[in-house]
């Protein structure tokens, strides 16, 4: 399991109390299904997916962005213990979601390259390496319970 510095978890906890889960969420989400379109596979009862412009603009996935965004802000507050604090939502991804874990790794790297886009320059190399493992972290808590 990733252990995180002292100095990792206060650049990832800085970071976030400047994002806007809503604004953030809506294009993590949107980017990765226009980025990896088989993704969209689990969303089909979001309504039009069928252009980029389609996907970035609706509702639903908007919505979505903003619930898993918003449930990777509680696990900042877990940084110690990813694997308790996805337990649940690992269960539920895996038998009721169905969703193949390889998709958390690809959804951790495109927040990754949401957060440099907004950050510019205060995304650092450092800040960066934080999030990575951050982002590592969340994926390997979010796929233990898959069998
Ligand atoms: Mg998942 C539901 C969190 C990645 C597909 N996801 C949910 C829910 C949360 C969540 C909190 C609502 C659970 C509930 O209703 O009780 N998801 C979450 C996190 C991450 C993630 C924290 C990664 C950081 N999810 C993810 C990925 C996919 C996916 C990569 C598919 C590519 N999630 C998915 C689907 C649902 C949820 C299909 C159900 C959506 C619905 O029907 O409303």
């Amino acid at each position: 399991m990733v252990h995180f510095t002292a100095e990792e978890k206060a650049a990832v906890t800085s970071t976030w109390k400047k994002v806007n889960v809503e604004e953030i969420g809506a294009e993590t989400l949107g980017r990765l299904l226009v980025v990896y379109p088989w993704t969209q596979r689990f969303f089909d009862s979001f309504g039009n997916l069928s252009s980029a412009a389609a996907i970035m603009g609706n509702p639903r996935v908007k919505a979505h962005g903003k619930k898993v965004l918003t449930s990777l802000g509680e696990a900042i507050k877990n940084m110690d213990d990813l694997k308790g604090n996805f337990a649940h939502l690992s269960e539920l991804h895996c038998e009721k979601l169905h969703v193949d874990p390889e998709n958390f790794k690809l959804l951790g790297n495109v927040l990754v390259i949401v957060l440099a886009k907004y950050f510019g320059k205060d995304f650092t190399p450092e800040v960066q390496v934080a999030w990575q493992k951050m982002v590592a972290g969340v994926a390997t808590a979010l796929a233990y319970k898959y069998h």
